[in-house]
């Protein structure tokens, strides 16, 4: 595939900016080759600047629910730009969006809006201390919160691609009150909580774990989760920066029946432009500046393009519930098109002989090269991350974009066709026979 015009600007890059990427996991590292550049995209397709046309499972990490430029959006973000780009001062979406939120997500009684889901979590860790008065935090292996410095511990997405789950720069205090249990393991979190009675101020887990690829919680271990925290005076806080309004209208929390008392959120309620969100009970959110000791801003928080963007995606997803036949909700086409995808995709690689787990919820996927189960990240390292080079760059060339690292989600939109799943997994069954 011909990608003259991308290796020139990624060289152009490499004189300015870091890795030549804005965002460490976009460089390729992980498979190799340079990363293509994209200056137009639609639905489920992306294009780069060499004009070469993919169809896109990594959506920007999860916002293009919709697929990309959804006219709604589009037209969402321009009428809010004619009147102004930031204000300073509060703005009407700014209500609608918090209204928005408490409504589906019923855990959370008041919300705080943000820039990114960094600053949501991190600024739900603070609050979970302040609220408590204890220190201490558990979070999971392979779990990513952002890079917020007490949290970027054995943590998932780039810095376990990486593999340096643990970045410099963080001073061993600032993490010393995090502590790493691994996901899915009940014994672990219950010797946590007896080795450091009343000192925990809370859990933080992604529920459906989409930053070491995606692995799924054990029946019933969410509940064990919800359980353990309320019986322990500690808070529950899922982070569902990628699962909120993805894996249900109420986001994970709704598909697993559980109530946390903090939620974190991102990417989908921002459309695509800059956003982030906590929100939860509201005698632990009015512990917030103004109104209460924890202090917390952000001079975009609100901000009236991002809310217009985020409102016209939410209202578009949630729109489609009962208003029209069922085939046309938003979440039965993302459930049958991720149905689709893992079935032709464990087809293909039975067929060609090649051992994946390929794990699935929702429009959430994630293939790993190995034969054993995955439901942790200690099972995800199992995975041949040589296959998976070859096998994403296969792909790439047979013009369809996977997220570049096997500790990655892939996602999919209401915009994917039945067809577009169809030539994925035939490009598939030809990739996975030449590995
Ligand atoms: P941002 O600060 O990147 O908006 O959100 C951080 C974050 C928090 N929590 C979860 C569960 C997340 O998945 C993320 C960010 N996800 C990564 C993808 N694995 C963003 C991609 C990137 O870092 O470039």
């Amino acid at each position: 595939m011909n990608r003259v015009k991308s290796d020139q600007l990624f060289a152009e890059a490499l004189k300015y900016i870091p890795g030549g990427v804005n965002s460490p996991v976009r460089a390729f590292r992980a498979v190799g080759g340079n990363p293509f550049f994209v200056n137009r995209a639609s639905g489920s397709k992306v294009w780069d600047v060499d004009g070469n046309e993919l169809i896109d499972y990594v959506l920007t990490w999860g916002p293009a629910i919709l697929g990309h430029a959804h006219p709604k959006i589009i037209a969402a973000v321009k009428a809010a730009a004619e009147l102004g780009t930031s204000f300073g001062i509060p703005n009407p979406h700014e209500v609608t969006m918090a209204k928005l939120i408490c409504e589906l997500v019923p855990s959370v009684q008041k919300v705080r809006m943000t820039s990114s889901g960094t600053e949501a979590c991190m600024s739900a860790i603070r609050l979970a201390r302040g609220f408590t008065k204890r220190d201490k935090i558990i979070k999971f292996d392979g779990c990513y919160h952002g890079h917020v410095d007490s949290l970027l511990v054995r943590a998932g997405s780039g810095a376990l691609t990486f593999g340096q789950p643990d970045s410099a720069g963080i001073p061993a205090a600032f993490t010393s009150h995090t502590i790493v249990a691994p996901y899915n393991d009940v014994e672990a979190v219950k010797a946590i909580f007896a080795a450091n009675k009343n000192e925990i101020a809370g859990i933080i887990v992604e529920p459906v774990p989409g930053n070491a690829g995606l692995y799924l919680p054990q029946p019933g271990y969410l509940e064990f989760l919800r359980e353990i925290t309320a019986a322990h005076g500690a808070l529950l806080i899922f982070d569902e920066v990628m699962t909120g309004f993805r894996l249900a209208r109420g986001g994970a929390q709704e598909r697993f029946g559980i109530r946390p008392d903090l939620s974190t959120f991102g990417k989908v309620i921002g459309g695509g432009l800059p956003v982030g969100a906590f929100g939860g009970r509201a005698e632990i959110m009015d512990c917030l500046a103004p109104l209460g000791p924890v202090y917390q801003a952000g001079t975009l928080s609100g901000n009236p393009v991002a809310m217009a963007a985020g409102l016209a995606n939410l209202e578009e997803l949630i729109g489609t519930r009962g208003t029209r036949p069922s085939e046309n909700d938003a979440y039965v086409l993302l459930e049958g098109r991720g149905a689709q995808l893992a079935a032709g995709m464990r087809d293909a690689a039975k067929s060609a002989n090649v051992p994946v787990q390929f794990n699935q919820c929702g429009s959430m996927f994630c293939g790993y090269f190995t034969d054993k189960p995955v439901h942790n990240v200690a099972d995800a390292m199992h995975s041949d991350r040589e296959r998976f080079k070859k096998f994403f760059h296969g792909m790439l060339d047979a013009g369809v974009y996977l997220a570049p690292s096997q500790f990655e989600s892939g996602f999919l939109s209401t915009a994917h066709t039945a067809a577009d799943i169809e030539k994925t997994v035939g490009a598939a069954a030809k990739v996975l026979r030449t590995l």
